[in-house]
């Protein structure tokens, strides 16, 4: 099997410090959080972007902010920034930090509900229309899908020639209103993508690490972090993203998968044809 890629969710745009105290917002937050992420074992750093007092945000500058001290801090890791931003932004704002080519992005491949009134609307022309972006800007993609209806979308639109293989898969499992974290629902989305795919899986709250240990044993990849978790086992806060990714780093031990380093997970992933 390929070495494994941890991927970690350091911030997002929902979960807030009364949650748990340990979600970063500071630029000096973010980099800490991301250099303990990396040096722990993160070969990919997802990334959102808030203000100091926790507002989710795509506005250039503070991207620039987060990225530059993040590479004072750890050089080498893949910083793939969130283009999925938060409920209710626009297509334009979301598209913001693209400005500034990060190594890799995010690219969500469908609506879903979000939980109570909310939707994260990613219409078929917003797909395009950030392919189109992202493939114009030299960034890799991480197809994020929420369900098996987006994986459809990507085939479609990888089809008609809209989005190029190599396909770079993310399934985020367990979000209120996408597809569960049960291990049918992986295997049904696993089978669903092409042989030359690769994909990670994000397991939300409660799935992270069935998940997380599903993908292992399977050859796939995983994200942890405290976008999709706030805890280190039932009850317990996690104290940071550090701790996330040594959980997964652990189980990835048990079932005998090393863990790539960023230059091996460019490698694994095909980095250079993807952009
Ligand atoms: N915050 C969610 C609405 C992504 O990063 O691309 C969208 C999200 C997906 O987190
Ligand atoms: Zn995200």
């Amino acid at each position: 099997m390929e070495k494994l890629i941890i991927t970690c969710a350091i911030t997002g745009a929902e979960v807030t410090k009364a949650q748990n105290p340990a979600v970063p917002y500071t630029v000096a937050e973010l980099a800490e959080a991301a250099r303990g992420a990396a040096e722990a074992g993160a070969a990919v750093i997802h990334l959102h972007a808030r203000k100091d007092d926790g507002t989710p945000t795509q506005e250039v500058g503070r991207f620039r902010d987060i990225i530059d001290a993040i590479r004072a801090v750890c050089p080498d890791v893949i910083i793939q920034v969130s283009t999925g931003g938060a409920v209710g932004m626009t297509r334009k704002e979301r598209l913001q930090p693209i400005a500034l080519h990060p190594e890799m992005a995010t690219l969500d491949c469908g609506t879903l509900n979000f939980g109570g009134d909310d939707i994260f609307v990613n219409t078929e022309n917003d797909i395009i229309a950030f392919a189109k972006a992202l493939s114009e800007a030299g960034v890799a993609k991480e197809l994020e899908c929420f369900e098996k209806g987006h994986v459809d979308m990507v085939l479609r639109l990888a089809k008609k020639g809209l989005i190029v293989p190599p396909l770079h898969f993310s399934f985020v499992l367990g979000v209120n209103g996408g597809m569960t974290g049960e291990s049918r629902d992986f295997r049904f989305l696993r089978e669903s993508i092409p042989a030359d795919a690769s994909y990670s899986v994000a397991g939300i709250g409660r799935y992270e690490f069935s998940l997380a240990e599903l993908a292992i044993s399977d050859g796939g990849h995983v994200r942890v972090g405290l976008e999709d978790n706030l805890f280190i086992e039932k009850g317990v806060l996690a104290t940071s993203n550090a701790e996330l990714v040594k959980k997964a780093v652990a189980i990835a031990r048990r079932h005998g998968r090393e863990i790539a380093t960023p230059a091996e997970a460019r490698r694994i992933l095909h980095m250079e044809v993807r952009r």
